[in-house]
């Protein structure tokens, strides 16, 4: 491959950020004014805390330090006064000559050290004497233990000693923790084991057993019995979980064919206790997601059915937690609100014991004091609120690893009853937020929704802290549904307002960016959780990449460098189909990087083009439609796929129209329109319509009548010689927006391809849009008109065997021969041409047959 020495200072720049400024080129169409990009604001609360070194999570109530140390360097001696934590206490290196630990509860000795008379209270004391944890109850003692245990592990405790501390503590919310209630792949046994210690050691203490996906919690089997191994699993959970003193809660979800009649209260009974033989103490019902006119949903029938199991089955146990239902109402968006609503019912007939789901305002919602007013004032109780979040069943292609926020501060256990979180389908990247929940539900106005993120990802990955970050800073947002912060740390980069300094930062974060996998596989040390991030990894790398190339190609476009070493540069930087594929299937910096290279490649490709026989260019009335993101909107028109559209994203109004300009006038002899996103019912399209053409954009033609409803336009006829051709609005009351998903003329080939044998998407190599391709498994012939001067291809070589780009003569003899190795080809004219064939694999992102001057 050729290369001049101009060449391989760009390929270096490619690699390397130098910080030397350019020589400028000829500058053209390019502002060069320094302007600052876009920042992003964080609307994450919260900030970084210093800790000195002592990390506890959920934050202690009150934690207050004394002078002195107790020194831990010949371990410890338990004395157990109930004998019940020993397991509990196994992170003790234990030693007959250590400092001595005392762990006992009850209300009598925690009343004599000043425990919080409430459940879960613990006051945990260190001193010269020894570490003394004493609970309100036993799970009080349990965790003060994991607040001992979180100590010990505090980067500060490496030099073997713990500070003189008192540390008096307590939940604040009742219920604490999780609800396995995603559609997909329900978590397996090993992450739900992990997840349950993981409960325990941050001092939650709900899981609420529910996954859409589990036949035997929800049609067509929730009547019968778990057969053995799952039930061998269940009780190990149920075990799992009481050693973490966490409730396992099963859920149930009869709606989509229950029968309110005696045959089915049977069977739901004798699951309820089937489950209770192997060790459930706590149960749900969902009536959540029925969308038909199932009988599931009547309310009274719902009410009537969990008072009854009230009274029947909780009851009579006498060990059973009383039971939590999911309404079929379970949001405000989709409530009636009126006293004859499900909620309402609720209120007034469901036994006072049962606990009621809410996921706020909408099913994807934050936690407000408003929401919960609405809905307390319904059901006459705090409500239970089920967090959607990290949650990614409506986007599966993210992963959410951002802080948990969205949760008010100011909330306390009279507003709502506390917290399931609905994790994602992955069970230790979801491990995130859950540290978040726990620290928000244990001392809610002291909730730091940053500071605890920052704490989580070091605690989840303590080799490739860094690393983690950086990958989770990126992805944090799914692109719709619950929208979150994301990249807020990281400028943004504009080719039209660049800045030299944020575009250096940014190609470092891309930098990092493509690191950071790396460091994540070396350093996790969480074999279960890097098997769930490694495909997002392997595109983040990717992504790192482009983006870092994207930026020093926009670098030198800048300064004017447009010549072929650029091209080659620039389209090897393309992302082919199967890239794409790949990453729209695990994506991350959906919200900044990825747009980013977007629109860098999209605004340089603007650049790139050249004169070219057919330059088919969309025009309009609307703004956008030139615009330079929009170019490639609009381009969407010509790329022969009927699932892209261009849409004007404003109301159309009186004189609004839309069209091609091919670049030349031609004999126009055919066009096609299809208008709207889709043509059943569609509103954003010209409900009234007329085609037009004109030679020179002025003086226009009607080639039909008005047109009315019509998606699918077709027409053709004599051949009208014009340049120009539009749909132009009639006279409506519509003020949707216009979108448009094909704009073909004669065909959605140019004239001049004569053969396609193995060709697929011919269009994309003439459509004047680098970010499509052709791929070509045969011959590509195209005549060659007086007028053509050359041509420039852009294609990815196939490595092994590239294409072949021949110029025959009318006799069919080959007259000349490239051989299409490099990104970007310039191909002159040979003398005598006919017709050119381009043969063999490859992928064309274009073909410019250059008109002679
Ligand atoms: C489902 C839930 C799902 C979530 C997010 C509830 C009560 N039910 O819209 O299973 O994971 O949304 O997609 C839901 O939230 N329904």
């Amino acid at each position: 491959m050729k290369k001049n020495g101009k060449g391989w200072g760009l390929l270096l720049g490619l690699l390397v950020w130098t910080g030397e400024t350019l020589p400028a080129q000829n500058i053209t169409g390019v502002d060069q004014s320094a302007l600052a990009g876009e920042r992003v604001e964080c609307r994450v609360p919260g900030h970084k805390v210093d800790r000195g070194g002592w990390i506890v999570n959920p934050v202690p109530h009150e934690m207050t330090f004394g002078e002195g140390t107790l020194d831990f360097s010949k371990g410890f001696r338990l004395d157990d006064r109930r004998g019940c934590f020993a397991d509990a206490a196994d992170f003790l290196p234990r030693s007959k000559r250590g400092a001595k630990v005392t762990v006992d509860f009850g209300p009598r000795v925690a009343a004599a050290c000043g425990a919080k008379e409430r459940p879960g209270a613990y006051v945990l004391r260190i001193d010269g004497r020894g570490v003394v944890v004493t609970g309100y109850d036993e799970r009080g003692a349990f965790y003060g233990l994991q607040t001992l245990r979180q100590l010990l592990e505090s980067p500060a405790a490496r030099l073997g000693t713990l500070p003189f501390v008192t540390v008096s503590d307590w939940p604040d919310m009742p219920y604490r923790g999780v609800v396995e209630g995603f559609y997909g792949t329900p978590w397996s046994q090993e992450v739900r084991l992990s997840l349950i210690d993981f409960y325990g050691r941050f001092k939650m203490n709900r899981y609420v057993y529910g996954p859409k996906d589990d036949p035997y919690h929800r049609h067509p089997s929730w009547r019968e019995p778990y057969p053995a191994k799952e039930a061998e699993n269940i009780r190990l959970l149920v075990d799992a979980c009481r050693r973490n003193r966490v409730d396992f809660v099963w859920a149930v979800h009869p709606g989509a064919d229950i029968r309110w009649n005696e045959t089915d209260y049977k069977a739901l009974y004798d699951k309820f206790d089937h489950m209770y033989e192997l060790g459930v103490r706590a149960f749900a019902i969902f009536f959540d997601d029925l969308f038909g006119d199932e009988d599931g949903r009547d309310p009274r029938k719902q009410a009537e059915l969990l008072n009854r199991l009230t009274a029947e089955f909780v009851k009579t146990k006498g060990d059973v937690a009383p039971l939590v239902v999911c309404p079929t109402d379970y949001n405000k968006s989709w409530a009636n609100p009126t006293p004859e609503g499900n909620l309402a019912i609720y209120g007034r007939e469901l036994d006072p014991s049962v606990d009621i789901f809410w996921t706020g305002d909408r099913v994807l919602g934050d936690l407000t004091a408003s929401t919960t007013e609405w809905v307390s004032s319904r059901i006459a109780r705090p409500a239970y609120f089920w967090w959607n979040f990290p949650v990614t069943d409506y986007q599966r292609s993210v992963l959410l690893m951002g802080p948990a926020y969205g949760l008010d501060t100011s909330l306390t256990d009279g507003d709502v009853r506390g917290i399931a979180c609905n994790p994602m389908e992955h069970g230790e990247a979801s491990k995130v937020a859950l540290y978040g929940v726990a620290d928000y539900t244990w001392n809610t106005a002291a909730y730091n929704p940053l500071d605890n993120w920052e704490r989580g990802l070091k605690e989840l990955m303590p080799g490739a802290a860094e690393a983690f970050r950086t990958f989770a800073i990126h992805s944090c947002d799914a692109d719709r549904g619950y929208r979150r912060e994301e990249s807020w740390e990281t400028p943004s980069a504009r080719l039209d307002a660049w800045s030299e300094e944020d575009a250096r930062k940014l190609w470092e974060e891309f930098d990092r960016v493509e690191r950071a996998p790396a460091a994540i596989e070396a350093g996790c040390g969480n074999p279960a959780l890097l098997k769930e991030l490694r495909p997002w990894l392997a595109e983040f790398t990717k992504l790192g990449t482009r983006g870092k190339r994207a930026l020093a190609l926009a670098r030198l476009y800048r300064n004017g460098w447009t010549d072929d070493d650029f091209r080659s540069a620039y389209v090897r930087n393309l992302m082919t189909p199967a890239e794409r594929q790949a990453f729209e299937e695990h994506r991350s910096g959906t919200t900044l990087l990825h747009p980013v290279y977007e629109e860098l490649m999209a605004a340089m490709s603007d650049g790139l083009h050249e004169p070219s026989l057919r330059n088919m260019r969309a025009v309009g009335s609307f703004a956008n439609v030139q615009g330079r993101t929009a170019w490639l909107d609009a381009g969407a028109m010509f790329d022969n796929d009927t699932t892209t559209y261009y849409s004007s994203r404003i109301s159309q109004k009186a004189g609004d129209w839309l069209g091609v300009d091919l670049g030349r006038v031609e004999p126009v002899r055919e066009i096609t329109i299809l208008q709207g996103r889709h043509s059943q019912g569609d509103c954003d399209f010209f409900d009234r319509a007329t085609v037009e053409c004109s030679p020179d954009g002025e003086r226009w033609t009607p080639l039909t009548g008005e047109l009315t409803n019509r998606y699918r336009i077709h027409w053709t006829g004599d051949p009208v010689e014009a340049r120009y051709v539009r749909l132009k609005r009639g006279e409506s009351p519509r003020n949707n927006h216009l979108t448009v998903r094909v704009f073909e003329v004669n065909g959605s080939l140019p004239d001049f391809v004569i053969g396609t044998e193995g060709i697929r998407t011919a269009a994309s190599a003439f459509d004047g849009r680098l970010s499509t391709t052709c791929l070509v498994q045969g011959a590509l012939r195209l005549r060659v008109p007086a007028e053509v001067a050359g041509w420039t291809v852009m294609n990815r070589p196939n490595g092994a065997a590239p294409a072949r780009f021949g110029q025959y003569d009318a006799a069919g003899n080959l007259l000349s021969e490239v051989v299409l190795d490099d990104p970007c080809r310039r191909i002159a004219r040979t003398e005598g041409v006919a017709e050119v064939r381009i043969e063999g694999e490859t992928e064309l992102f274009e073909i410019i047959p250059h008109p002679a001057e």
